[in-house]
């Protein structure tokens, strides 16, 4: 591992190993896994505008995304690997990508939720929600159809100004839930996330993936 990173590390052509994260929570889990992998980042990103970060493994660089956007870099090799919620995974399908470990990290509830005690009208329900094909497939499997509205954030307004009977979101400790007078009600699916590998850099880059693989899979008891 050099002192400095190589300049090379923002090149088009270059042929070390790229590193999808999102900001926020993922980030912020993430670091102490890398760290365990001798992978710290240089410059703090919450502090900066850069797009893509160098770190102090020489062979590692490290982008971040959208949380929704890492499956689609991974998936197409613009990243080696990414970090990435299995609600983004279930939502935008990644099947040309390896989910190769559970990293238990940025843990959560995909869930339903609606309006604390409102009856639910009898007519076909309107859910309004960021997740339109998992809320879809759910509501399908409990054999009810259901007319989806698609939002793109702050769910929990929705139903306060009557968009939507109910809402499919990620829930942790509740809170926004509660602060909005809504509660959860059906689980959809535990979250957690997931490390996910381009199936063609999994290939090629096998030499310099497999340590970083085996210090995560140590890191998260695996
Ligand atoms: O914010 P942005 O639109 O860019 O994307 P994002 O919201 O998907 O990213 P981010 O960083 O907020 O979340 C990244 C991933 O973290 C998600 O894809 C989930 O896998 C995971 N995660 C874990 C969560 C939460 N916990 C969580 N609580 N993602 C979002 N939340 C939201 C939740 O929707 C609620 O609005 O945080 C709010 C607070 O939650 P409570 O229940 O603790 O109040
Ligand atoms: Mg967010």
């Amino acid at each position: 591992m050099s002192e400095t990173a190589p300049i090379n590390q923002a090149d088009a052509d270059y042929n070390g190993l790229t590193l999808a994260l999102s900001k926020g929570r993922i980030l912020k889990e993430t670091l102490p896994l890398l760290a365990a992998a001798g992978i710290e980042l240089l410059e703090d990103p919450a502090k900066s505008r850069k797009l893509i970060f160098p770190t102090s493994h020489e062979a590692v660089r490290i982008l971040i995304l959208r949380a929704s956007d890492v499956p689609t870099y991974v998936e197409h090799g613009a990243a080696d690997f990414g970090v990435a919620g299995k609600d983004v995974l279930l939502e935008y399908g990644a099947k040309h990508v390896y989910e190769l470990l559970d990293l238990k990290i940025a843990q959560c509830k995909l869930m339903t939720a609606g309006i604390k005690g409102a009856t639910l009208p009898s007519r076909r329900l309107r859910i309004a929600t960021k997740y339109v094909n998992v809320a879809r497939a759910y509501f399908a499997s409990q054999g009810q159809q259901v007319d989806i509205i698609k939002l793109y954030g702050s769910m929990e307004l929705a139903p306060l100004v009557s968009l939507g009977d109910l809402i499919v979101d990620v829930v942790d400790t509740g809170n926004t839930l509660r602060a909005n007078g809504l509660e959860p009600l059906e689980l959809i699916a535990d979250i957690s996330s997931r490390l996910i590998v381009n199936q063609v850099s999994y290939k090629r880059k096998f030499d310099l993936l497999a340590p970083i693989l085996e210090s995560f899979k140590h890191s998260v008891g695996e």
